[in-house]
């Protein structure tokens, strides 16, 4: 198949999964024409399957704000025109699926019908997407494509708990590499971050206001008090870096955190932990989560969200109400001084992630896509 795939280009959890998808269709002979307003960060390597191109925007005195999602479609009649797109597959709602829709429309007046699948992944439904400001036309763009699927069950309820939209959503989870996120000896930064054998707590994220870093940092100072020699290693970068780091500050624990910056290979990190916190105040999926996981890290999360359908509690790791930070940093000294409660819960994390298989997941979309271009040719 001839694939577009939308998407942004950040670090942040779509442009990921769409990369990644992209990637494993090449691997499976599809051709794939990725559309973005920059390289996404993990489209690092030439892949003669693969074709990035970037959406060009030029500015004029009258626009305060260009209007992207214009430029966009532009851009995507060209591609379905000049590259021959059997279909495309936006991901993030916002303006994504409605850049497509036009583009579909346009098409349509060409004699040409490409459909559009739209991949929910969070904010795009959760907060902005609902924002009053947007709203009308993102319920509109959804309920006008092809085919729509949502990251978990949760995202699929809060679309249609926010929005009056009558397609079928279908969840198909986010994916995971095994064989990239798999505990790796690595002594050496073991040594670096931890050189008195302390027990290593980590979060990674973009230091969003969502992710609750300022959370973290409590539940940690939480985890010294009660006696546990530990250090938190913190990876990533983004808004409440600063808050993060006065956090530390005011809570004398600084040399006990280490502020890494944004990471490429956070498996290398993840292979080093003890244990992961993610105390999101919002998440559709938690990603993040799954790849500590992966590397048989147990979780520790807030159980908002699609977060309980990757964080299996009392299995995989704890969940604990959002604002109880003494639940989480009671649950983390306990999985820290219990060498058998430890191995159990990495066991069963590592076996939970497997159920997320990249290759399995993404048959599951390949399956749709051929759902949806026989729809659509009737
Ligand atoms: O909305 C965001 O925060 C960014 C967003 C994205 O679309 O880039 O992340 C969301 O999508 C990820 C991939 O599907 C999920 O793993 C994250 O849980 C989700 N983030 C939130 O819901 C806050």
């Amino acid at each position: 198949m001839n694939i577009g795939i939308v998407c942004y280009p950040t670090f942040g959890g779509s442009g990921v999964v769409a990369t990644e998808l992209a990637k494993i269709l090449a691997q499976q002979g599809h051709t794939v024409h990725i559309l973005s307003y920059a390289r996404p960060a993990r489209l690092e390597e030439f892949n003669t399957r693969i074709f990035y191109h970037e959406v060009s925007i030029n500015s004029y005195p009258l626009f305060e704000y260009p209007p992207y999602a214009l430029a966009l479609a532009s851009q995507m009649v060209n591609l379905i025109e000049f590259e021959q797109l059997d279909l495309l597959h936006v991901h993030y709602a916002l303006p994504h699926a409605t850049s497509a829709y036009l583009a579909r429309q346009i098409m349509a007046e060409r004699g040409l019908h490409v459909p559009i699948v739209t991949t929910l992944h969070g904010t795009d439904i959760t907060l902005v997407g609902k924002d009053p400001s947007y709203k009308h036309v993102v319920e509109f763009s959804i309920d006008k494509s092809d085919g729509v699927t949502a990251v978990s069950e949760y995202l699929k309820r809060e679309t249609y708990e926010n929005f009056d939209i009558k397609q079928d959503i279908k969840v198909i989870p986010n994916f995971i590499d095994l064989d990239r996120f798999q505990a790796t000896d690595q002594t050496d930064l073991k040594m670096q971050l931890a050189p008195n054998g302390e027990k290593i707590v980590v979060h990674v994220s973009n230091f969003r206001k969502v992710k609750r870093v300022p959370a973290v940092i409590k539940i940690f100072a939480k985890i010294l008090e009660k006696g546990i020699p530990a250090k938190l290693v913190l990876a990533g970068d983004g808004p409440d870096r600063q808050l993060a780091e006065q956090q530390c500050r005011r809570l004398g624990i600084c040399d006990h955190v280490d502020f890494m910056g944004k990471w490429e290979r956070v498996e290398e990190i993840l292979s080093i932990a003890d244990l992961f916190l993610i105390p999101s105040g919002s998440e559709t999926f938690g990603l993040a989560a799954l790849e500590a996981m992966s590397c048989s890290v147990p979780v520790i999360s807030s159980d908002i969200g699609g977060l309980p359908e990757v964080n299996i509690h009392g299995e995989t790791g704890y969940a604990c109400p959002l604002d109880d930070l003494d639940c989480m940093a009671d649950y983390a000294v306990q999985v820290l001084s219990t060498p058998s409660l430890h191995a159990t819960l990495a066991k069963n994390a590592r076996n939970r992630a497997k159920l997320f298989n990249q290759d399995q997941i993404v048959r599951q979309y390949e399956d749709f896509y051929e759902e949806v271009r026989s729809r659509s040719a009737k």
